[in-house]
């Protein structure tokens, strides 16, 4: 039990380091920065929230329409570390995401509401998206 929260714990820590010299790796080349709530957008009348998982969720808050129909999509890219398990409780969603490509979670209107929140599959990346 304390041995794997202890390996659990090394992981995260080695993909905390990682996505740390990615940022300043890309921190050299001229990049559209994430920002805030980049990642929300409409289609078709239905709330696009973008997410990338890797080494963690970012962005890790999100602030989107409440009672709209709404896709979450979650991209991963080389995504090995354990931010590619997703869990949202709430929508009683769990899955190992593939390490590339991009996972289309479907909340309907009536769960987009409140505060949603996920967690990486060992529960130390969190993310969450308030419905306002
Ligand atoms: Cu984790």
């Amino acid at each position: 039990m304390q041995k794997d929260s202890k390996i659990a714990l090394a992981f995260c820590g080695t993909a905390i380091g990682l996505l740390f010299i990615s940022v300043l790796v890309r921190g050299s080349t001229p990049q559209t920065p994430l920002q805030a709530n980049s990642g929300i957008s409409m289609e078709n009348g239905i709330q696009i929230i973008d997410m990338t998982a890797k080494g963690g969720f970012s962005p890790s808050s999100i602030t989107a329409k409440a009672g709209v129909p709404t896709e979450l999509r979650v991209a991963t890219n080389g995504t090995y570390d354990c931010s590619s398990t997703l869990v949202i409780p709430s929508l009683s969603y769990q899955k190992t995401l593939k390490p590339t490509g991009t996972e289309t979670i479907t909340i309907s209107s009536e769960k987009a509401t409140g505060t949603l929140n996920g967690t990486c599959g060992m529960g130390m990346y969190k993310f969450q998206i308030a419905f306002k």
